[in-house]
């Protein structure tokens, strides 16, 4: 089923589900190669959520600010490459949402347990708000809350649970978002906790 948010936000419900497990399994290696890490903000802070990124480019966070790097810094390796099959779905989920020819260059991946969260913020650290955002939820659910282009804007609850997709562009590419702490519980496939894929095209000048 697919429901437009809003102009440029859809949500592909259960996009993903036939293939939960297969993606689990191809993200095995790839939490090998670069653990889950729990960052500092810019601020000092350490992020609730563990994130790592496979791609040619990854998400980093630490007092010199937000960025993407081409290796890991616990490692200071190059990142894993991203499994075919993920390309592959945010690709196919991309063309769904009316976005044809997605090529994501980066995949974050966030691990979420009980009471971890995301306050709200923007995603600009792209370098091309042109392309969009492909989201894949795994495990438990949660409530996201996606807000509007201001900060202050009332955000809207809506819950993603296990096989959703978001694709996230035009209109809706900088909107203030975020999630609720995650409520306990046990997922068959997943144990304790959510992941989050978010899919990405990265474009660097330098
Ligand atoms: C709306 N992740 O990794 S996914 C993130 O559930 C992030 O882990 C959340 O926000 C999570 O940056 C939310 C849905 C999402 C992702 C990217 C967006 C919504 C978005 C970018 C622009 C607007
Ligand atoms: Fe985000």
């Amino acid at each position: 089923k697919r429901v437009t948010l809003s102009p440029g936000a859809t949500l592909l419900r259960g996009f993903a589900l036939d293939q939960a497990e297969d993606i689990l399994r191809a993200l095995t290696p790839v939490l090998h190669a670069a653990p889950l890490r729990r960052m500092l903000t810019p601020g000092g802070r350490q992020m609730s959520v563990a994130m790592t990124s496979c791609g040619t480019w990854g998400w980093i966070t630490d007092q010199a600010g937000y960025r993407y790097t081409r290796t890991d810094p616990t490692t200071q390796a190059p990142w894993p490459a991203m499994p075919p099959l993920l390309f592959q779905l945010a690709s196919r989920s991309a063309a769904a949402a009316g976005f044809e020819g997605f090529q994501p260059n980066a995949c974050l991946i966030n691990r979420y347990e009980a009471g971890t969260r995301m306050t709200a913020h923007q995603d600009k650290d792209e370098g091309d708000i042109t392309q969009p955002i492909v989201s894949v939820s795994l495990g438990l659910p949660i409530l996201f809350l996606w807000g509007g282009l201001q900060r202050t804007t009332r955000a809207h609850p809506i819950l993603l649970e296990h096989g959703d997709v978001l694709v996230w562009g035009g209109r809706a590419r900088l909107h203030y978002h975020g999630v609720k702490p995650l409520e306990q519980g046990l997922h068959p496939l997943t144990g304790p906790a959510r992941f989050n894929l978010t899919f990405r095209y990265v474009k660097q000048v330098a």
